[in-house]
Parts: C-alpha cells; structure tokens; sequence
C-alpha cells in the first residue's frame, strides 16, 4: 500500500493566505519608505525585497509549482527480514529553498547594517547562511537509510551555530557602542530573529526530517514562523528605525 503524503484542503489556504499577507506588507513597507528621507530607506529596501520574494515563493507554492515529489525508500524493522522496504510518496517544496537562499541574506544584511558589522564578517555571516539553507537543501533531497541526510542536516546546524556567534558575540557588542537606544533594540531584535529562525530545524527536523507531522502540518508551522520573521520582523525594524537616528547607515 503506498504511503502518500500531500497537502490538503488547510494547507493550499495557509499558503494563498501567507502570499495575500506577504504581498501586503510588500505595499506596506515600499509605502513606509516615502514617510522617511532617501538616505533612511536602506532598510526599507531590503525589507521590502524580503517580503516580495517570500510572496513570489508563495505564489509559486500555492499554485502547485516549486513542489515535487520525493520518492523515499524506508527500512521497515523486520525480525526475520533485515531488508523490507517500503516506499513513502512526501511533497517537499523546494521554492522554500530558493526563497529562504535569497531572504536569509537579506534578513542577515538588516542585522548587520544595524549592528555595524564590518565587511568580512558580514560576508563570513552570509556565506554561512548560504550554506546552512543549501545543505537543508540536500538533507530535504537525501535518501533515507543513509547516513548523508542527517550529515547535511548536521552540517546546516553547524553553519547556523555561525550566524549564531557572528549576530550575538560581534553583532551585539558593535551595536552596543553605536549607542545605548541602538544596543537595546539590536539585543531585542537580534534575540527575536534567533528564536524565530530556531524553530525552523526544529520543524525541518520533525516534519521534513522523521515525517512525523503531515504536510499540512508542515505548511501551517512554517507559516506561522514566515510571518514572524518577514513582516512582523519588518515591521518592528521600519517603525524603530524611523525613530532611532543612530540607526542611519551610511551606504
Ligand atoms: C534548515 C534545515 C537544516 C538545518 C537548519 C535549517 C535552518 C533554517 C533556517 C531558516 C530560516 C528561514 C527564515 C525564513 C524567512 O522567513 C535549512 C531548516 C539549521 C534558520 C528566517
């Protein structure tokens, strides 16, 4: 008996529904960057190109395209037959993969351009991004029964650990000399944006991963986790940089 796992009915409204929100604050945030002078839209711009890729991803999502079906042969725990297989039919959305390997940057580069981090490390942190989403990428793709799938996995954590030290240990002390006001509100971002972005391996881990939660499950989660780390992060960003002078980037 094949084993199919799709979504259904709560998953195709979830993901129109994050397109809808994502195009919104795309309008939202393109609109907020007229209230401030040219030289403060930096983050306007990269916020905004945040929330019109994840709209596109979702798009694409929704209307059943950056999906495919991944093919997974799975040992079954057999006393007397050490080699039964089965097979398991899971969708896997790879636009995540496009979408995450272009917004993650991004997301970083906000971070960055508040805190003042210097050139190499904003590479160093970027870099590691671009790694951490590509290696999920291969672990979404790896065949079970080996031992790659969750060594690229192991891998992404790795890269992520990075990030992790880059925006807390560099990110957090450069912001703080910038100023007090600027210190508070990088910490309070910065630790936002870590738990948010936390729970996503977490899901990978259980959903993608052990296929433990269905795909609609799965579309549900990564929802919410998108809305809170696009345009609600967005959001908090723009409304406290319109406010915060120290938060100017000269580029
Ligand atoms: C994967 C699986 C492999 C291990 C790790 C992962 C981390 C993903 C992250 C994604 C963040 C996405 C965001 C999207 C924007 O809305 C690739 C799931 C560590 C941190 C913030």
């Amino acid at each position: 008996k094949p084993d199919i796992q799709v979504a259904h009915h709560d998953g195709q409204v979830t993901l129109w529904v994050v397109f809808v929100i994502m195009l919104i604050a795309s309008a939202v945030f393109a609109g907020m960057s007229w209230t401030v002078p040219l030289n403060k839209r930096l983050y306007h711009v990269i916020t905004t190109l945040i929330t019109i890729i994840a709209a596109l991803s979702y798009f694409a999502m929704a209307s059943g395209h950056g999906v495919a079906i991944h093919h997974i042969k799975v040992r079954v725990e057999h006393e007397h037959a050490p080699d039964t297989f089965k097979y398991i039919d899971r969708q896997v959305f790879w636009a995540r993969y496009v979408d995450w390997s272009l917004t993650t940057p991004l997301l970083l580069l906000d971070l960055a351009f508040l805190a003042g981090l210097s050139g190499g490390h904003i590479l160093m942190t970027v870099v590691a991004d671009l790694i951490m989403i590509l290696t999920g990428l291969f672990a979404a793709f790896g065949a079970e029964d080996t031992p790659q799938k969750w060594g690229w996995y192991t891998i992404a954590c790795i890269a992520y650990l990075v990030i992790i030290w880059h925006l807390v240990v560099n990110g957090r002390a450069l912001a703080a000399a910038r100023g007090g006001a600027v210190g508070k509100f990088y910490s309070s971002i910065a630790g936002f944006t870590i738990l948010i972005w936390t729970a996503y391996p977490i899901v990978w881990g259980i959903a993608d991963g052990a296929r433990n939660v269905s795909v609609d499950g799965e579309i549900i989660a990564y929802a919410v986790l998108d809305v809170l780390a696009k345009p609600i992060f967005g959001l908090w960003l723009l409304i406290t940089h319109a406010k915060l002078a120290e938060t100017n980037v000269d580029l």
